[in-house]
């Protein structure tokens, strides 16, 4: 996916790159305080909306907005200002960006409505935001997790993308990035663990993990030449402190 907008990997920011006081390399050594001072942050969280675990400890007191197809959690601030505060069910959480982004976007393009060049960026970028919304939703296939939001969305997109490619084909599209989605064989065992992971508080001590996994158990085990998945499972350092994991296959 990430091709289609001439991005690399090593483009991203995840949460490795983050200085927090775990990784100990980033921690200044006087007082154990992150490098990442809370008070110089302002976060506008993406498809969650309540900040978790070690940075939601840091930093939640700094969420500005949230743009969100969960439950409602509660956690952000009501009152967000010129910032989104958008929780509303949706098939895909991106379809929801694209709504919110709709107008900065067309306003912007229509200043540079005359550049080729213009043109083949935004198409770049709306591959890019298309891609979650057809793997969230199987391609519309699935009725239940499709909302108007999504149809919309991608309608929006598949314009931006016709406009420098003809007869763009949304299926065969579709069937590529699902073959990327579950190609995981040159990822590590633990990498495949944190690929989809997600943990939280179940009242004051109880963590609960669940790892997402596109694989069965076979395969984990077969690839990566381990007695078990449970034995990896208990030494993932990311998960070690929890009360109970659960691994979705
Ligand atoms: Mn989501």
């Amino acid at each position: 996916m990430l091709k289609y907008a001439d991005l690399k990997i090593s483009d991203l920011i995840t949460l490795s790159d983050l200085p927090l006081p775990s990784t100990s390399i980033f921690t200044s050594t006087q007082n154990n305080t992150p490098r990442l001072r809370p008070e110089k942050t302002s976060w506008i969280l993406v498809d969650h909306n309540a900040l978790q675990g070690e940075l939601g400890k840091l930093y939640s007191n700094h969420v500005r907005g949230c743009i969100d197809h969960h439950e409602e959690e509660n956690s952000v601030p009501k009152e967000t200002g010129d910032e989104p505060r958008i929780v509303r069910k949706s098939g895909s959480c991106a379809s929801l960006i694209v709504e919110y982004c709709k107008q900065a976007w067309d306003d912007l393009a229509a200043e540079s409505a005359s550049s080729e060049e213009v043109k083949k960026w935004d198409a770049e970028i709306a591959r890019l935001a298309l891609a979650p919304v057809l793997i969230d939703t199987t391609n519309f296939t699935v009725e239940t997790r499709t909302t108007d939001s999504d149809r919309d969305a991608a309608a929006y997109l598949r314009a931006r993308i016709s406009a420098v490619e003809e007869g763009f084909n949304q299926d065969g599209y579709f069937d590529e990035i699902t073959k990327a989605k579950v190609n995981i064989g040159g990822l590590s065992l633990k990498d495949i663990l944190r690929k989809d992971y997600k943990q939280w508080k179940d009242g004051e001590k109880v963590n609960l993990g669940v790892s997402c996994v596109v694989k069965d158990l076979e395969f984990m085990v077969r690839i990566h030449n381990v007695p078990s998945l449970q034995h990896i499972v208990s030494k993932s350092p990311k998960v070690r402190k929890i009360r109970s994991r659960t691994v979705l296959m």
